[in-house]
């Protein structure tokens, strides 16, 4: 999963670390007796040097006045004296410069990963932002630096939004309903019958209520997980209305005590004016607690797009990832939840019923990273 990501994301460590390493300073100055590199350089320029500690924060030569102030570290070209000596201390000092082509790179990567223009920005002035800004906190490694950074970043895109959804359904007035939509083939059918499964895992139990009522087939389809699952199914002829099988879902839940109705609807573009009518009227006799996005990761763009066109078109709550499993590109994971400021709450890992994980955004970042 994502594999393609992560070893751009690596890249990009590599990168950094190779240019900062070129632009180390050639000798280590020891804060020894003798005048190490760095202090031949500071002669060259005594206002820096008055302001500055000897190399490696030794006692300081008696030519240079260890009394200046030591607040000279926000200046934002620390010169090679001030290099040296942060790299005697341990610190690191990146430069624009350093980070100059690596970022280009880191860019071109998150693009061609599918990673949405708005998105990839963000990741950009982040990662910029944290490295040369706080690039003199006391860190082991350029790697380290980078590291944190990207985590930082790429976390502040992904958790756009995220919410517990557990302890929403734990919380919510029973029965919860839950509203399912997306365009064809994508996985809303399979995940309905994943999450009735995910639910049941944790005590909750569930019906299905069939909303395709569009598609020849769709009640066979869903009836067929049903069976095999062992729950109740609510459907009505093809060419019903879609929001009175929900709704009978729902009276059927409250007096059955169900916890959660999973409403099944048929695929649908954006643009299909009778169709996203059809939501809306879910939406006004059912009034859903809430609405999930199904899209397939392996779109890429497109998904990031729908999402956003959906979420315009009619507000949804969260969304859901299929197909997980054959995506390497990870674009969509990462941008779907900042372009619509909703949360993707699940991803779709493959065709089996236990196949579907809950996205959690840290465990997300930290595998893309390789932390694990
Ligand atoms: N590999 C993989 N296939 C999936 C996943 N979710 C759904 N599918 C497959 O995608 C196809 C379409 O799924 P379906 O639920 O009928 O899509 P719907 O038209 O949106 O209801 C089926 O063959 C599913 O088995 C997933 O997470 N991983
Ligand atoms: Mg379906």
């Amino acid at each position: 999963m994502f594999d393609g990501l992560k070893d751009k994301l690596s890249g990009f460590r590599s990168d950094v670390e190779e240019n900062v390493d070129a632009t180390e300073p050639d000798e280590e100055p020891t804060g020894d007796a003798e005048p190490a590199a760095g202090s031949s350089e500071a002669a060259e320029d005594p206002s820096e040097a008055a302001a500055e500690e000897s190399p490696g924060g030794a006692e300081s030569d008696s030519t240079v006045d260890s009394s200046g102030d030591e607040g000279d570290e926000a200046d934002d070209e620390p010169s090679t004296f001030q290099r040296a000596k942060a790299f005697a201390t341990g610190r690191i000092i990146i430069e624009e410069e350093d980070l100059e082509q690596p970022l280009w790179e880191l860019e071109m990567a998150l693009l061609e990963s599918d990673v949405e223009m708005s998105v990839a920005e963000r990741i950009l002035d982040s990662v910029r932002e944290s490295m040369l800004g706080e690039s003199r906190k006391q860190v082991e490694t350029t790697g380290e630096l980078v590291e944190s950074a990207l985590h930082d970043a790429l976390l502040d895109v992904i958790a756009v939004g995220q919410f517990d959804f557990e302890e929403r359904i734990a919380d919510a007035e029973k029965p919860v309903t839950i509203v399912f939509t997306g365009v064809n083939g994508v996985g809303k059918t399979t995940s309905i019958a994943k999450l009735s499964e995910w639910l049941a895992d944790r005590g909750y139990s569930s019906v299905l209520a069939n909303g395709d009522t569009y598609r020849a087939g769709a009640n066979e389809q869903i009836a067929e997980h049903a069976d095999r699952l062992g729950r109740e199914l609510i459907s009505h002829d093809q060419g019903g209305d879609p929001a009175a099988v929900i709704y009978d879902g729902v009276e059927y839940a409250a007096a059955n005590d169900i916890d959660v109705v999973l409403g099944d609807t048929a695929g649908r573009l954006h643009t299909s004016d009778d169709l996203m009518a059809q939501l809306e009227k879910i939406d006004r006799v059912v009034d859903p607690d809430m609405t999930l996005f199904v899209d397939e990761a392996v779109a890429g763009q497109d998904a990031v797009n729908r999402a956003k066109e959906f979420n315009d078109a009619a507000e949804i709550d969260g969304a859901i990832l299929t197909k997980a499993d054959a995506d390497s590109s990870g674009g969509a994971a990462i941008s779907v939840a900042y372009v619509t400021g909703k949360p993707i709450l699940f991803l779709g890992t493959g065709q089996g019923y236990d196949d579907l994980t809950l996205f959690e955004p840290e465990a997300l970042v930290e595998s893309l990273l390789g932390e694990e």
